[in-house]
């Protein structure tokens, strides 16, 4: 059907915006303008997410301003494209400088690899645009129905095939981008497009895509991105000498659900396929293009390409695949994933340089009491010649450290209230925790303030049953939309209310299991209460190397979920 014979009224309200925007542009230059509010148009609101930012309003004050007749505080939360998660120590002091000067002077490592800045007022708004974009950096289609922040395997665990694997993430992000000039003529004034010379977009067409998309690439033994939890995933496979061979190619994963709505529900994708490193692109973009055309755009809810996938099968997708390609695809190859966490400290890299991964709690980088972590590494960027690469479980490595430089990076760490050598329990290490309140406007209940309070407990149960080294992957959100991935965690909370959560269990340790839902709308008592007999009873009766996720599945708490479709079944 050609776009002038859709029907926009039989769509879900957001194709008509995204189709009258004139590419994403939409009047969020006047809007800026307009100094009488805060805020912007609603509108224009969800054609901003596509050149990287939210409005948001400060849920802390929301009731007392609307006492005052008040308009909300609002403020804009900005997120930054990096594929991969890298940047340079140059990046780094610049993004800090930004975080201080025109946001809430934190920095905040998102599930994604990258950078989420707070609290930017609209004023501030364009300048802070135009502060990222100087470092060579930019926000454009970190949100929004497109594909998002590429993610891949951070750890250089397999240094020798990292930066080979690294370049194909960026060039499918590249690929992927939007073309219109917009993003550039409202955040850098660049050249507006003359008229009758409308923008195109190959790839997208005016109406983008049904919704969010999301790419990840995994390097075996790692699953730190989650593979299974994305749209798209590209496992790297290596041949005999080590060399990278291709990728297995992965398809509908996703988190995201609705309490209450049993139609909506996490799922892991399926590996479908092996391609070459260079089939790889056209891949990316052919099931792109596919779920362009065969995502549901009358029902949001059942738009993510992890339902067009449960809707014809894994099988069609890949046989659609192979058509719009015009070639055929090999069958998966063997791999073996050992978890989806990072690994902290040391890791050596084949090219003789140390990779330091350092333990950020819900991936917040501030300075707060003792420990001055925003000081500590805006002094190491300082210093540092390699790089810095965010971790999908909201972490830093300070990557490709000279052997000499090691002292002088840890001394930075002590100095700054940080232990590089035993900083935090195994169960801190293996959580996670969403944004939720303040920022959040669609949380339910508390995460990354309250979490870590939570983590107190546990760690206290753990080291009564001589658990202390033992990992159990933790993970909180403040809704079930699922953005720390909570249906992944051996435990996993997620919020229904204040003070109230939902309390999964059994995923599986190597990210290739979702849990089941335990208990539902619990608060702390309740929760410490469930957990305490159950990790008790884990330190006396798992088997040897048994992961938490698996022995509440043995002991009887949950059954194993199979698949997303049986995710609500009992
Ligand atoms: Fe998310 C919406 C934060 C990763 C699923 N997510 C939001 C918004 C923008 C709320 C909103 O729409 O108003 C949150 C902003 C909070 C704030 O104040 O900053 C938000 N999501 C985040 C981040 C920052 C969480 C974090 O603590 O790090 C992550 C940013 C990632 C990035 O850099 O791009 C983040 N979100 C995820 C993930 C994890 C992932 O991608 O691996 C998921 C689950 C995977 C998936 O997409 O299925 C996720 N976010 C959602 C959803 C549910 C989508 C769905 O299919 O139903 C929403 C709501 C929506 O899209 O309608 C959402
Ligand atoms: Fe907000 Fe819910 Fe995402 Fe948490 S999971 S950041 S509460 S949308």
């Amino acid at each position: 059907m050609s776009n002038d014979d859709i029907d926009l009224d039989a769509l879900d309200p957001t194709e008509r915006i995204k189709h009258d925007s004139n590419f994403l542009r939409g009047t969020i230059e006047q809007g800026l303008a307009d100094e009488v509010t805060g805020a912007i148009a609603e509108s224009d609101t969800k054609l901003l997410k596509f050149h990287g930012s939210y409005m948001q309003d400060d849920r802390d004050v929301r009731a007392a301003r609307q006492k005052k007749k008040l308009e909300p505080a609002y403020s804009f939360m900005i997120r930054l494209r990096m594929p991969a998660g890298v940047c340079t120590p140059q990046q780094w002091l610049a993004l800090d400088d930004i975080a201080t000067r025109h946001a809430n002077g934190t920095l905040r490592i998102t599930t994604r690899q990258t950078f989420q800045y707070h609290g930017v007022i609209k004023r501030d708004l364009k300048t802070t645009m135009r502060a990222i974009n100087d470092t060579l950096l930019d926000t454009i289609a970190a949100c929004g129905d497109v594909n998002r922040n590429v993610m891949c395997s951070p750890n250089p665990y397999a240094s020798e095939i990292h930066s080979e694997v690294f370049e194909w993430s960026k060039r499918i992000s590249d690929h992927l981008l939007p073309r219109t000039s917009a993003y550039h003529e409202i955040w850098l004034d660049g050249d507006k497009v003359a008229g009758g010379e409308p923008d195109f977009e190959p790839i997208y067409g005016p109406r983008y895509l049904p919704r969010k998309f999301k790419i990840a690439v995994a390097v075996p033994p790692m699953n730190d991105v989650d593979i299974y939890a994305n749209c798209l995933g590209f496992i790297a496979i290596t041949d005999d000498k080590g060399e990278l061979a291709g990728f297995n190619v992965t398809v509908g994963g996703g988190m995201g659900m609705t309490h209450g709505d049993t139609a909506t529900y996490p799922r892991l994708a399926d590996v479908i396929a092996f391609c070459r490193p260079d089939q790889s692109v056209a891949v990316a973009k052919q099931i792109v293009a596919l779920q362009r055309d065969y995502g549901d755009r009358v029902n949001r809810k059942h738009a993510r390409f992890k339902y067009t996938v449960d809707d014809h099968g894994p099988e069609w997708i890949r046989s659609e695949l192979e058509h719009r390609l015009g070639w055929s695809l090999e069958d998966p190859r063997d791999f073996h994933f050992e978890s989806n966490a990072d690994r902290y400290g040391w890791v050596d890299g084949a090219d003789g340089r140390g990779h330091f991964t350092l333990f950020v709690e819900n991936g917040r980088i501030k300075d707060e009491g003792e420990c001055r972590m925003l000081t500590a590494l805006r002094e190491i960027a300082r210093v540092h010649d390699g790089e810095f690469r965010m971790t999908p479980n909201q972490n830093v490595i300070i990557s490709k450290v000279a052997d000499q430089d090691r002292p002088r990076i840890e001394a930075i760490l002590r100095d700054h209230g940080i232990d590089p050598d035993a900083d935090r329990s195994a169960v801190r290490r293996s959580s996670m925790a969403c944004v939720a309140f303040p920022t959040c406007g669609l949380a339910m209940a508390e995460s990354e303030r309250y979490l870590p309070s939570l983590i107190d407990r546990i760690d206290a149960m753990m080291a009564e049953n001589g658990l202390q080294e033992d990992a159990i992957i933790v993970r909180m959100t403040g809704c079930p939309n699922g953005c720390a991935r909570p249906y992944l965690g051996e435990i996993g909370f997620v919020g229904k209310a204040p003070g109230k959560y939902n309390l999964y269990l059994g995923a599986g340790f190597q990210g290739q299991r979702l849990n089941k839902l335990y208990r539902e709308n619990i608060g702390e008592p309740e929760i410490l209460a469930e957990l305490e007999p159950m990790i008790g009873r884990y330190a006396k009766e798992r088997e040897d190397g048994e992961p938490f996720g698996d022995f509440v599945i043995r002991a009887g708490y949950v059954h194993a979920t199979t698949a997303g479709r049986n995710f609500h079944h009992v």
